[in-house]
């Protein structure tokens, strides 16, 4: 089997609330290895190409408002199935319900409502890994 590489990325929640050293822990403790590691104030222009899939939904305008609210760290991380190796350990997207051990369950809640603020983005495919890892590092 071959080691695969996911993008990370610890959201602007998780940077101000202190967590992205408990997220890159969890990383590294589940025995990922981290590939490359920067702190980005990301743009709308990066935010519309990551999340595309998500352009015209009733909560994209505020998804992007919180992304651009401050800095995310963007991970790469690398090891044999990251990709659903992550999103397990990230847990389901809304962090209310999203299961106990997971990092959303364990660190994240509902704060406002408008969007949720959920903590982490793990990519969820091959295919968007490679494209979202292209869009974060560029060259890389
Ligand atoms: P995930 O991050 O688990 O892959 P997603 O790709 O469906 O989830 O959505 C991307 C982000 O958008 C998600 O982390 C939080 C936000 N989001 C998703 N669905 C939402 C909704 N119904 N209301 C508000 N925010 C939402
Ligand atoms: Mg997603």
């Amino acid at each position: 089997p071959t080691a695969e590489r996911t993008l990370v990325l610890v959201k602007p929640d998780g940077v101000r609330r202190g967590l992205s050293g408990e997220v890159l822990r969890r990383i590294e403790a589940k025995g990922y290895r981290l590939a490359a590691v920067q702190l980005v104030h990301a743009t709308p222009e990066l935010l519309t190409q990551h999340y595309a899939e998500h352009a015209g939904k009733p909560f994209f305008g505020s998804l992007v408002e919180f992304m651009l609210s401050g800095p995310t760290l963007a991970v790469v991380a690398e090891g044999v199935r990251v990709i659903e190796g992550f999103r397990s350990l990230a847990g389901a997207t809304d962090p209310t319900t999203a299961a106990p051990g997971t990092i959303r369950g364990d660190l994240g809640r509902a704060w406002d409502g408008a969007v949720m603020q959920n903590i982490v983005h793990g990519s969820d495919s091959p295919e968007s890994a490679a494209r979202e890892i292209g869009l974060w590092f560029p060259g890389l």
